[in-house]
């Protein structure tokens, strides 16, 4: 389980992006968005610095 913080996920549209990145990751990922907070939990096996790279490149640095 990892908890990222993503500043720049702002409305409905980031989140199908984050989702899709990850689900392509990992398709059995478990994932739970907090808008509000910026929030995202990642349920799997996959790195942090794996998870980090992806969201990068698509775009959202996290942290
Ligand atoms: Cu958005």
């Amino acid at each position: 389980m990892h908890i990222l913080t993503v500043p720049d996920m702002t409305c409905g549209h980031c989140v199908g992006v984050i989702s899709a990145v990850l689900t392509e990751l990992d398709p059995d990922c478990e994932l739970s968005f907090e808008l509000a907070s910026r929030r995202v939990e990642i349920g799997t096996r996959l790195p942090r610095e794996e998870i980090v790279e992806a969201l990068s490149d698509a775009g959202y640095d996290c942290e």
